[in-house]
């Protein structure tokens, strides 16, 4: 490969990577959680979810933990392709849970992130 060649190439990867940043087509941002970071509750909840700014593929997911024990998992909404909800069938009792997720956005990130909220 000559020189020119190769700075060419240079040249070309570099557009290419400012075409993708300022496209950044699906690259979602967290929307809204339930309950909110750093809630303190009165009564404890029984849904809790987290939604993107835009929809995620699949195998979306998170756990609520207490201490070291997992209380709730979360999936992909079925009913809003931007959420990832978990149910519980009983109030969370009181205590401080963290909830932490992963989700992948349809542009092929994944993206982790956790926050916590309190049952007084
Ligand atoms: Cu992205």
């Amino acid at each position: 490969m000559t020189r020119t060649t190769l700075r060419r190439a240079a040249v070309l990867g570099t557009l290419g990577a400012l075409t993708f940043s300022t496209t950044a087509l699906g690259h979602a941002e967290v929307d809204q959680r339930l309950p909110k970071p750093g809630a303190s509750l009165s009564s404890g909840p029984k849904t809790v979810y987290v939604s993107f700014t835009q929809q995620i593929k699949s195998g979306g997911s998170f756990t609520v933990t207490r201490g070291s024990r997992t209380v709730l998992r979360g999936k992909n909404d079925p009913r809003n392709v931007k959420r990832i909800i978990g149910k519980s069938s009983k109030r969370l009792a009181k205590g401080t849970y963290k909830v932490t997720w992963r989700a992948t956005y349809i542009d092929g990130h994944r993206e982790t992130g956790s926050w916590t909220f309190r049952v007084r």
